[in-house]
């Protein structure tokens, strides 16, 4: 359907096993999405990607710790272990991903001082990455998503893109979570409450 795209969301080595912030079993979700990117006209990728020495790593606040939190100027901002630095193998796209019929990789997170979870917006909430601009561009309104992680990438990119105007279906099996302090419940109520299908 040409009104229609797939969203595949940060499926990167990093985030699979043996990667800086490996998501349990984030792997398996590479053969699901491979049969969904074979069903889509239209297919687009993101890529975690951030500088050495991003302010959402916790080796940047002296004394904290991965999965604590700080205040920044945007609000609260969890800390991550160093992860998908720029270039690194731990930023490629894993390598079984059959993402040659990508049309577009949206990267995100690249700017030191703010991270960026969601597809759409940084984490201010208010920064654009241009996704939204270039597919209402393209006449798709329709979207699905898959990737890592569920309550962190793929739930923030779903309910930015359900406040869009989007309609928006999650296929949850092509999803792994990190849950964090309930942070797959949370974040899964809240895909649901905003309107995104989650099948
Ligand atoms: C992600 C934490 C930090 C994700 C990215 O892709 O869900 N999570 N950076
Ligand atoms: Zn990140």
């Amino acid at each position: 359907m040409q009104d229609e795209a797939l969203i595949v969301i940060d499926v990167q080595n990093d985030f699979c096993p043996g990667g800086a912030l490996a998501v349990e079993n984030g792997d398996q979700v590479v053969p699901v999405i491979n049969g969904l990117i074979e069903r889509f006209d239209h297919v687009v990728l993101t890529q975690d990607w951030h500088p050495a020495g991003h302010s959402s790593f916790a080796s940047e606040h002296a004394g904290k710790e991965p999965f604590g939190t700080v205040t920044m100027p945007y609000g609260e901002q969890t800390l991550w272990p160093d992860h998908c630095i720029q270039g690194s193998k731990g930023a490629a796209f894993h390598p079984d991903l059959d993402w040659n019929k990508a049309e577009l990789v949206v990267r995100k997170g690249f700017r030191k001082t703010i991270d960026s979870y969601s597809a759409f917006f940084e984490n201010d909430h208010t920064t654009p990455t241009g996704l939204g601009g270039y597919l209402n561009e393209r006449g798709i309104s329709k979207l699905t998503m898959a990737g890592l992680a569920t309550d962190f990438c793929v739930a923030y990119s779903a309910l930015d893109a359900a406040k869009l105007g989007f309609s928006v279906t999650v296929v949850m099996e092509g999803c792994r979570a990190i849950d964090l302090g309930g942070s797959l419940a949370a974040m899964t109520e809240k895909m649901r409450g905003a309107g995104v299908v989650l099948v």
